[in-house]
């Protein structure tokens, strides 16, 4: 950082839902804060709450050495800093985007003569600067960058710095959110498969709930096998005896009315494992399945 600001001292680009929570937090923290917004509208609660309002992305990154920008998508980033002196700058970009996109905004960022540093928040608005909520965020890019900041970075939700490579904050953020839709697809289907039965919802979540759970062991089971490449030792629930067991799956939402298409697809991946080679792959667990994605 190359100016004469105060460490506490930075500039946020974007007042959407996520903005606005993340500039109330600094605020709260007692940092100085300079906002922009496309919208001036939204500018109004943070400043009653003491931050300075710039009329543009060039006044609002000449404010300050730090600037955290949380926009709608990469695009939106290129377009608002089009032309604006990013010299000396140390970038925090907390919008969404894809690996790739992160890599060519760090490239981009070290062209204008910034530092760089990508994010992949995982947290709603409402679980920032609510520490018990558990929401944190993973960065990666500029080790240095992180490290004189990190205090800052840590107000709004925790900060986990996950290397230099500038596309893998975006990558374990996708990771964990592409986790979570498989998840949300699995307990749809679940309430499905009871709609119209004498089966409160409301029953069913507890014992869907403790059962995820119990199932979670599957999240480092899979790592383990993945490294050892060894899918067979200590198999309790054999691919051959769960494609066998799939049909029950879908003969049962046959049956309940409930289309199979969000489960589909994983029962399919075992079992074009299993009949690539059922010898070699009956035996195995699950996990094998996952080498089949990869294109
Ligand atoms: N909200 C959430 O739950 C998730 C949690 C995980 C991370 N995401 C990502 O955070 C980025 C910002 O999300 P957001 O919730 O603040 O999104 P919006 O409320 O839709 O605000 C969008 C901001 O982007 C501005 N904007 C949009 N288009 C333009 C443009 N062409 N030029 C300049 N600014 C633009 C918009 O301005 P305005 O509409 O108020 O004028 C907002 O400031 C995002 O990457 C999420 O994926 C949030």
């Amino acid at each position: 950082m190359t100016d004469n600001a105060p460490k506490n001292s930075l500039t946020l680009l974007g007042l959407g839902d996520m903005g606005t929570a993340l500039a109330r937090t600094w605020l709260a923290a007692g940092h100085r804060l300079t906002v922009w917004n496309r919208t001036a509208a939204k500018a109004a609660a943070p400043a009653a709450e003491g931050a300075v309002v710039a009329a543009s992305p060039a006044e609002a990154v000449a404010a300050n050495g730090l600037v955290v920008i949380c926009l709608l998508d990469d695009a939106t980033v290129g377009s608002a800093l089009d032309g604006v002196d990013l010299t000396g700058k140390d970038l925090v970009n907390l919008t969404t985007g894809t690996p790739a996109e992160g890599r060519a905004r760090a490239a981009w960022a070290e062209e204008r003569g910034a530092r760089f540093v990508d994010g992949g928040i995982m947290a709603t608005p409402t679980m920032i600067g609510v520490p018990e909520a558990g929401g944190y965020v993973f960065y990666s890019g500029s080790r240095a960058l992180f490290d004189t900041h990190r205090a800052t970075l840590e107000v709004p939700a925790g900060a986990r710095f996950v290397g230099e490579d500038p596309g893998h904050a975006a990558l374990h953020d996708v990771a964990l959110l592409s986790a979570m839709y498989g998840m949300f697809a699995g307990i749809s289907h679940a309430y499905a498969l009871i709609e119209g039965e004498d089966i409160a919802p409301k029953d069913l979540a507890p014992l869907l709930s403790e059962w995820l759970g119990a199932m979670g062991f599957f999240v480092g089971n899979a790592a383990e096998r993945l490294t050892s490449r060894d899918f067979t030792t200590g198999v309790v629930s054999s691919l051959a005896m769960q494609t066998a067991a799939s049909g029950t799956l879908l003969r049962t939402a046959e049956q309940q009315g409930v289309s199979a298409e969000l489960i589909s697809p994983y029962l399919d991946l075992m079992r074009r494992r299993l009949t690539a080679d059922p010898a070699a792959h009956g035996g195995e667990d699950t996990a094998g399945a996952i080498t089949l994605l990869k294109r």
